[in-house]
């Protein structure tokens, strides 16, 4: 069979994907809009078991690592050859969508089903995983079962404590996974031929451009911050403003810093402060404690370090200049990572052959492949995401163009298999 007869055989099921995905998003922890499938609920167990479930019935051989991925394997002819890869997650923010990561997972069973079902048998093993934890979660650690197969999974992630003081590790291990060999299950360098992640934009690119497909070029890197401010309390109308040392201006103060500098980048930047909390609450009190979780974002990592002092400098001086102490705790969630140029070639290649438009782009969200991309070369296919939106309820792929990332997934690999 010619190269491109395979590819237009390799076409998915569309109604098949629309369904898994369906049965998927049944999966949810509430009554709240949108889903909301964090990392180690109970609505998340129970969509790993249907996750697992499909992929045997795809034919893959399944296990769950010591990290807590599932993962399956449709074995090749020449088993010692370095394997492809491919998968995403399942997981989701609170009150989110039921696209973001499900594409990526239930698209990659479909590829290993569509290449059973046409008979071509690849010279690798693919691999189909079903990563834990990638989204951001109280841990303060996402892409945590991606990191322990890159290597980059450490003890001191393990202490990372939500806000009961549960440890990451003893979350794990609540969950049936073995936090202590995840810290030891990497997989070495040259183990894999390639890794493709298909996953929605999340932003509006695609859409505006009219494109079909995204071709990633790099992934954001992101630092995330957790700021805390003490000043004093006071009536809030006897104590003239001159005087006043208001915690929960100076963290104001410090939303809205955070905000220029990202506005301010040259190349690419973003950021966000997703929440702040101050006390004691009244109306009539002066805030003495406040707290701001903000993150900043950039595909251009030297912009990101200089933003990341700069705001840290700004923050400071502002603070002290109304009397409040600031202190600032830096978590560095990922790097900022190239896609592999050779992977993103045949992806590119495969998708001219399949008559798909597409455009390279940046990822401005962050992925499982930018922690895989350690270990292996690494590329990632966009597919549209409606109004640009994502991680809200009103996330939308439509299953036509979900099926073209799928199509040219399997093609991908198909392309990647023969080395
Ligand atoms: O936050 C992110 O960028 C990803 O969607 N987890
Ligand atoms: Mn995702
Ligand atoms: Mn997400
Ligand atoms: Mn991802």
């Amino acid at each position: 069979m010619s190269g491109t007869t395979r590819r237009e055989a390799l076409m998915p099921d569309s109604e098949r994907i629309a369904a898994d995905l369906r049965e998927l998003s049944s999966f949810t922890e509430s009554a709240e809009p949108g889903w909301s499938r964090r990392v180690f609920s109970e609505p998340y167990r129970a969509a790993r078991g249907f996750v697992e479930q499909r992929m045997r019935g795809a034919g893959l051989d399944t296990h769950v690592d010591a990290a807590g991925n599932i993962v399956g394997r449709l074995a090749g002819r020449r088993q010692t050859l370095p394997a492809l890869m491919t998968g995403s997650h399942t997981d989701t923010v609170h009150a989110g969508g039921r696209f973001d990561g499900m594409v990526g997972v239930l698209g990659a069973i479909e590829v290993a089903r569509r290449l059973r079902e046409t008979g071509t048998e690849l010279e690798r093993d693919l691999y189909v995983v079903d990563f834990l934890g990638e989204e951001a979660n109280p841990f303060g650690l996402s892409c945590m079962g991606s990191r322990a197969i890159a290597g980059s999974l450490s003890r001191d992630h393990l202490d990372r404590q939500d806000e009961t003081g549960l440890r990451l590790g003893d979350a794990m291990s609540r969950f049936g996974v073995a936090p202590e060999h995840a810290l030891e299950m990497a997989w070495s360098p040259g183990s894999l031929q390639g890794y493709v992640e298909l996953h929605i934009e999340q932003g509006p690119v695609l859409e505006r451009g009219s494109k079909q497909i995204g071709v990633v070029t790099a992934i954001a890197g992101i630092e995330r911050l957790l700021a805390s401010f003490s000043g004093r309390a006071d009536h809030a109308g006897t104590m003239p403003m001159a005087g006043r040392q208001d915690a929960l201006v100076a963290a104001a103060s410090a939303v809205l810093t955070i905000e220029r500098e990202a506005c301010g980048a040259p190349i690419h930047g973003v950021s966000t402060t997703g929440r702040i909390e101050s006390s004691p609450g009244s109306f009539n009190i002066v805030p003495d404690e406040a707290r701001i979780w903000a993150e900043m974002r950039s595909i251009d990592a030297s912009w990101l370090q200089g933003a990341k002092r700069r705001v840290a400098e700004r923050i400071a001086a502002e603070a002290s200049d109304r009397g409040v102490d600031a202190v600032l705790e830096w978590l560095n969630d990922s790097e900022t990572v190239s896609a592999t140029t050779s992977v993103q070639d045949r992806i590119a290649g495969a998708a001219d052959d399949l008559g798909f438009c597409w455009e390279a782009m940046p990822s401005g969200a962050g992925h499982d492949a930018a922690h895989i991309a350690a270990i292996a070369p690494m590329g990632m296919i966009f597919v549209p995401s409606a109004g640009g939106r994502s991680h809200v309820p009103e996330e939308f792929t439509d299953v036509a163009d979900i099926a073209r990332g799928v199509h040219l997934l399997a093609a991908s690999l198909v392309d990647l298999d023969r080395g």
